[in-house]
């Protein structure tokens, strides 16, 4: 049959290329290796600046189809391996920063390669199905499998969307029903209800809001980007909503230094909550949500303690909204706990848990009250790609078997320490290391030497990320071991010196 000759080719293609690139790489785990091929390369090795001249000539084609303002260079994706990112003019770099902390366990895992030259899950690569009318037969096993398997505490149902961007924006959508039903005490919309809405009116569309952080980063869609407040350049031009806008503690670093003044912070933002929830009731637009990230990541890496989660929790119920946790960047490991909200300790930490990125699928888990209470509601034509759980089941197996998420800790300790270090090094440069698991960032003078420093970085073969105003951000994948945490030091401090 042609779909079993297709997989014998795949299959057969798949072991040449794995001992076509053997020669580059080399054995790294010392004792027995888990994964059958468990490999990647043992350095970076840089032949041209970065960009080179292939991606030069690359980014001028694609700029004729394209802005490519935002373009770093281009990747060569079949020559990379584990954490090692290798570009089209041979450039391997360490990759601390994985495509916006989207990468779980590395390129070209072997365990993924499996996955995809499994005859038996051919169909879900080629057919790409309208998941809300026609799923298929194994489509709830599969998601049993996958992100059943780490449902947030309180949670059994998950919706799948196809981006981070998508799920808080149905997320939104969800919790603006609840409410509304919550509201009317039934959920049946009255006439008025039908014929307002389709002209954007109320009563159909309510004066309702949701509370976000300053700071926050939920997408740019347009109602995510009503609660996004990083950067200007992601809202300028576009109509928002009037919604209440909290701020979000400023933690002095280390946390556990300024245990006093970081809770005398944390309470002030609390407060201002409650009294913006109070404004919008009186001003008829009521909170039906609070949206926060357990990390502020595009925002710079802004913590706070469980205590302030906690306590927000509690405004969030006691003032009848839901409470909403945007773990699309937290979400997948790297703080060491699969959920970054895990390390509040909550029973109930969450109405809405929303992720994408290291879960390959987008999507979020709800409590059973939110679920839409009609068809349709919550809907669009892919609501995610099942071959995309496919992957997470493995990656799950992975985390699992290869216990990832203690290495992460492991790491991460290593990677705090270690910028602790360089910082106490560096005072002039350097300030306000934090992290927790590998999620780690640390502050620079300025934004000019923020920048200078990741491009120095890069050219010597360590790939970073900024965030905030002059913060660098780590957001190495899952199997980034202590000996590259290493690796990313030594270099580091050549930056440094370069800089000092
Ligand atoms: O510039 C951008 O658009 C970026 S850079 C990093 C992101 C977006 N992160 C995406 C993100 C996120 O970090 C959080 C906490 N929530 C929602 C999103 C949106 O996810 P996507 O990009 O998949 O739509």
């Amino acid at each position: 049959m042609a779909s079993s000759l297709l997989s014998r080719q795949l299959a057969l293609s798949l072991q040449q290329n794995l001992r076509l690139t053997a020669p580059g790489c080399r054995y790294v785990s010392k004792t027995a290796t888990k994964s059958e091929v468990d490999f990647e390369y043992d350095a970076p090795s840089m032949k041209t600046e970065v960009p080179g001249p292939r991606s030069y000539e690359l980014l001028k084609q694609l700029g004729e189809i394209q802005n490519v303002g935002a373009v770093h260079f281009f990747c060569n994706y079949d020559e990379s391996r584990g954490n090692y990112l290798v570009d089209v003019d041979g450039n391997r770099m360490l990759d601390v920063y994985t495509q916006i902390s989207s990468i779980p366990i590395g390129y070209n895992h072997p365990s993924l390669m499996k996955v995809m030259a499994n005859p038996n899950n051919l169909s879900s690569f080629i057919n790409r199905p309208a998941l809300g009318i026609l799923p298929p037969e194994n489509f709830g096993e599969k998601l049993n499998e996958s992100l059943l398997s780490v449902a947030p505490s309180g949670m059994t149902r998950v919706q799948t969307m196809a981006c981070g961007s998508c799920s808080n924006e149905n997320a939104y959508k969800a919790m603006f029903i609840w409410y509304r039903n919550k509201e009317r005490g039934h959920n049946n919309p009255s006439e008025e209800d039908v014929t307002s809405c389709m002209i954007n009116k109320s009563p159909g569309c309510p004066d309702l809001s949701i509370l976000s952080f300053m700071g926050g980063f939920h997408g740019r869609t347009m109602g995510c980007l009503a609660t996004t407040h990083s950067k200007a350049i992601h809202k300028l031009d576009i109509p928002s909503f009037d919604w209440p806008i909290a701020p979000f503690p400023k933690l002095q670093y280390p946390l556990d230094q300024f245990v006093r003044e970081n809770a005398q912070e944390e309470a002030r933002c609390l407060e201002e909550v409650e009294d913006l929830i109070e404004k919008w009731r009186t001003k008829g637009m009521p909170v039906a949500g609070i949206v926060i990230e357990p990390i502020q990541a595009e925002g710079g890496d802004n913590h706070a303690s469980p205590d302030f989660f906690s306590k927000l929790r509690n405004i969030a119920s006691k003032h009848g909204c839901a409470f909403h946790v945007d773990e699309v960047q937290t979400g997948g490991g790297s703080t060491g706990k699969f959920w970054a909200h895990e390390h509040w300790g909550l029973d109930d930490p969450a109405d809405i848990v929303s992720f994408s990125k290291k879960l390959l699928t987008g999507g979020y888990f709800h409590k059973d009250e939110l679920q839409a209470d009609k068809a349709y509601r919550i809907f669009n034509t892919w609501m995610g790609d099942p071959s995309k759980n496919l992957f997470l089941a493995e990656v799950l197996n992975v985390i699992r078997q290869e216990n990832l998420l203690e290495e992460v800790t492991r790491s991460g300790k290593t990677l705090l320490q270690g910028l602790y270090a360089l910082q106490a090094q560096y005072p002039s440069l350097l300030s306000r290391a934090r992290g927790q698991g590998t999620f780690c960032a640390i502050d620079i003078k300025d934004d000019a030497t923020r920048n200078s420093m990741i491009m120095s970085a890069r050219n010597k073969g360590i790939l970073l990320g900024g965030c905030g105003d002059r913060s660098i951000r780590f957001r190495p994948a899952l199997v980034f071991k202590e000996h590259h945490v290493h690796m990313f030091l030594n270099v580091f401090n050549d930056v440094l010196l370069e800089h000092k």
